[in-house]
């Protein structure tokens, strides 16, 4: 093998940027964006520089771990032994016959990676329990209620086309540091800044001046968690003065008039003081949105992770279609994915749309929402006993004992558990309560095809990175471990063959694939098609099948069009251009048209009215905040990453430093309804007076965690302070910002 270039797409965040990988032998020597790449063009980040440093990085795990319960020590042990451990854990908490006692968790990173996305599916089905949980209810998942509700499907979600639009009001978002999400867009700063150079403009909505709102051509400091006020009336102001047009999108909407009259306890003037935001400057907002030849609305998490979630995130939508900019070029616009989209809608073209609460928790009663129960319930399932308990966890790529809110209770739970397996890279502040960890391979071994963040991005594209070298000796591939637990769980048992699971995986997706509505491969036997994908297993087989279905897809016939054999010849990727117009045939509602104003959406107005009477100031409020250098919880035991000064402080404003009685680098005091901690203190006029701001995804003091540089520079666990008893009721979706919080000077 010897020196050699490479190419691959990076799998760290949403924007696929294209590494350049010098690799001699197995290792990374160097790490360029990828000129050639056909979307991102060269640019990266330090995350997608630090791939070689998380290869090499002696803590990462390259063999499963056993802990012993007694003396709390871990050994390496072989992949036979592991296995047997999980089983010999799982199988008597399943034998006793509630499958809901074992729960599952999935992680982050467990979105990006080609195995976890298709194979996690795999795992939950042979599990078979009710008590699934993942970061999508710290997160996004508002959004995916929202244009569930409206356009029929949890990931039929617009993007704002940014490479063409005249003007964009973000709200809650800092794509700066971020690079942006739900929104796959590689040099996000540099198309913003295009943006601007073609003569458009873009407006920050946000209670800190970012990086982004720095660069923006307007900054709106908004009290943390009113974005549904600030959108309201921006709403009531288009209806107010006539400025609704909904245009081409006229015939294919329902529920105009009960938009406005949703709107129209929300005017400019009774909101202006609770968002912090004068009703002039929202009226203009309002004006210059409808006036501009082609804007869009994006509005990301911190419109998410607030009590108001799904309102935010439908208004946000709703701003775009009453300005007739969805699904407009310059507007926000439907992606049309090579893989795992939405193919057009059958004639008739009415769906099933979306359906949540078949179920509700048990302890607290949420509803189920797209197959999961919020993270914020996953501490209480466990600690709470009864019929129904969780006994037993698995984790997949995820750090919940950091990442969800009132982590201290969760944590207290996991050391509670009778049994938990995690597949994970490292022991952090999670994994160090399993009781064995089964690690996947490093990601050179590992083959890589972003089916998630496809299905949201700015021009269509696809691109594949073949695994770059082979496994190494101790290692198994993602994929297996997964379809390996798989077998556990539904008591086939550790050692049944993962291969032939996985033949009976492609055989009941071909089927599938055929029998579909308006299928391209309809004419086709399942021995044809599992003929033409022979020679391919696991992932690659699966991720073919989807191409070759797919709108770009040939269908098996071998005529040109996309095959994974094609990827594998343009290691660049390749580009079907810029988003098209898909309304309607992308809509699966049942009435097949845009739901404006969906009845469960309209049904929670009335609490967002009924806040605005009680929403007090005076206490402090926190938001937390990304750092260009950070991932979530799991980056930190990368030196080049974490580095220079620390980043994990308390941002206060001045005037407030001065009436708590803080100076710079002091360590103030925090405490929530939930819990406390201490942080040094970082003045900045950058925040909005009466907010502080502390970064998630820190606290890596534990001495049970294997990740040396991570501990030396720990921060603490901002989610001590956060309440999990505080969701947005449509989506469950935790509250992570506008937390009410006291603060004083630590003695
Ligand atoms: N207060 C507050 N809390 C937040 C947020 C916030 O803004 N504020 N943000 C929320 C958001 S948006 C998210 S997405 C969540 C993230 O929540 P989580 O997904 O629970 O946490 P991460 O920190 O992403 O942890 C990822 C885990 O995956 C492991 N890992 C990394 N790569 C791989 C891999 O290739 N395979 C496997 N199997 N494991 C891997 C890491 O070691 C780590 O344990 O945090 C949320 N929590
Ligand atoms: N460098 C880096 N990049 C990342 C990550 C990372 O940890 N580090 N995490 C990745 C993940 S998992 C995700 S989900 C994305 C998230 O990507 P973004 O959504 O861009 O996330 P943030 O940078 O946290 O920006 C959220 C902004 O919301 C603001 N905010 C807080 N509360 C409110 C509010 O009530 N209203 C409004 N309008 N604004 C508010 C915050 O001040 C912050 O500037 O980033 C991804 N990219
Ligand atoms: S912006 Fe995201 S995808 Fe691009 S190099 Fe950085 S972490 Fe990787
Ligand atoms: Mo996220």
């Amino acid at each position: 093998m010897a020196k050699r270039i490479e190419y691959r797409t990076c799998p760290f965040c949403e924007a696929t940027c294209g590494l350049e990988l010098h690799l001699e032998d197995s290792e990374i020597t160097l790490v360029r964006g990828d000129r050639d790449d056909v979307f991102s063009k060269g640019f990266l980040c330090p995350k997608g520089t630090a791939i070689g440093h998380l290869e090499k990085d002696p803590d990462r795990l390259r063999t499963p771990q056993i802990r012993d319960r007694t003396t709390g020590e871990w050994r390496s042990v072989d992949w036979p032994e592991a296995l047997a451990a999980v089983e010999k854990g799982l199988a008597p908490i399943l034998a006793e016959g509630d499958r809901n006692a074992v729960g599952m968790y999935l992680g982050n990173p467990s979105v990006h990676s080609l195995s976890t996305l298709i194979y996690n599916r795999v795992l939950i089905l042979g599990l078979g329990s009710e008590n699934i949980y993942s970061a999508s209810t710290v997160d996004q998942v508002p959004k995916q209620v929202s244009s569930g509700l409206m356009f029929g499907a949890s990931l039929t979600i617009p993007v704002p086309d940014i490479d063409r639009t005249d003007y964009l009001l973000i709200l809650g978002a800092n794509p700066f540091v971020s690079n942006g999400s739900l929104c796959t867009a590689p040099d996000f700063p540099g198309r913003l800044r295009a943006l601007r150079a073609r003569g458009g403009r873009f407006v920050v909505v946000d209670p800190r001046r970012t990086k982004t709102a720095e660069e923006a051509d307007e900054h709106l400091f908004i009290r943390p968690g009113t974005d549904a006020y600030f959108l309201f009336a921006l709403v009531n102001v288009l209806f107010d003065e006539n400025l609704v047009a909904v245009g081409h999108l006229e015939d294919h909407l329902v529920g105009l008039a009960e938009v406005r009259e949703l709107a129209k306890g929300f005017s400019p003037d009774e909101v202006a003081a609770v968002c912090g935001i004068d009703s002039e400057t929202i009226r203009r907002t309002a004006r210059d949105l409808s006036s501009a030849p082609r804007a869009a609305v994006y509005a990301r998490i911190g419109t998410c992770v607030q009590e108001f979630g799904t309102l935010a995130s439908w208004l946000v939508d709703v701003l775009n279609i009453l300005t007739g900019n969805l699904d407009r070029e310059g507007g926000a616009m439907f992606p049309n994915p090579a893989a795992g989209g939405s193919p057009p809608a059958a004639k008739s073209r009415t769906g099933r749309g979306v359906r949540f609460g078949r179920r509700t928790s048990r302890v607290r009663g949420c509803p189920e929402i797209y197959g999961e129960f919020p993270a914020a319930c996953l501490a209480e399932e466990i600690d709470t006993p009864g019929a129904g308990q969780i006994k037993a966890l698995i984790t997949v790529a995820g750090n919940p004992a950091v990442s969800t809110p009132d982590s201290d209770r969760l944590e207290a739970a996991l050391a509670d558990l009778d049994f938990m397996v995690s597949v994970d890279i490292y022991r952090n502040e999670t994994t160090r309560h399993a009781d064995v960890i089964l690690p996947p391979p490093s990601l050179l071994a590992r083959s890589h095809y972003d089916i998630a963040f496809y299905q949201l991005s700015v021009r269509n594209v696809a691109n594949y990175s073949p695994a770059l070298i082979p496994l190494g000796d101790h290692e198994m591939p993602e994929w297996e471990i997964l379809v390996r637990l798989g077998g556990i769980v539904s008591g086939l048992g550790a050692d049944a063959d993962p291969y032939v699971l996985d033949d009976g995986l492609i055989n009941m997706l071909v089927e599938r694939g055929i029998q579909k509505v308006d299928s391209p491969i309809s004419e086709l036997s399942v021995e044809e098609v599992l003929g033409h994908l022979s020679g391919r297993k696991g992932p690659e087989r699966i991720l073919d099948l989807m191409l070759r279905v797919g709108p770009y897809g040939d269908a098996f016939t071998g005529d040109g069009r996309l095959t994974l054999a094609q990827l594998e010849a343009n290691p660049h990727g390749i580009d079907f251009g810029p988003l098209q117009p898909r309304i309607p045939e992308v809509l699966r509602t049942p009435s097949g048209k845009i739901e404006l104003a969906p009845a469960a959406i309209a049904a929670d107005v009335a609490r967002l009215q009924a806040a605005l009477s009680d929403q007090q100031n005076g206490a402090f409020v926190l938001i937390g905040r990304r750092d260009l250098r950070s991932n979530n919880s799991w980056m930190h035991n990368l030196d080049i990453l974490v580095k220079g000064k620390d980043r994990c402080t308390l941002q206060v404003h001045p005037d407030d430093a001065q009436k708590i009685g803080v100076a710079p680098g002091q360590i103030a005091r925090v405490k929530s309804k939930v819990g406390e901690l201490e942080a040094a203190v970082e003045i900045t006029d950058a925040l909005m007076p009466g907010v502080v701001s502390l970064p998630h995804g820190w606290g890596h003091g534990s001495n049970r965690i294997q990740m040396g540089v991570a501990r030396e520079r720990a921060g603490v666990n901002s989610n001590i302070l956060t309440d999990s008893s505080l969701v947005d009721p449509l989506s469950g979706n935790a509250v992570l910002n506008g937390i009410p919080v006291e603060v004083s000077l630590a003695t």
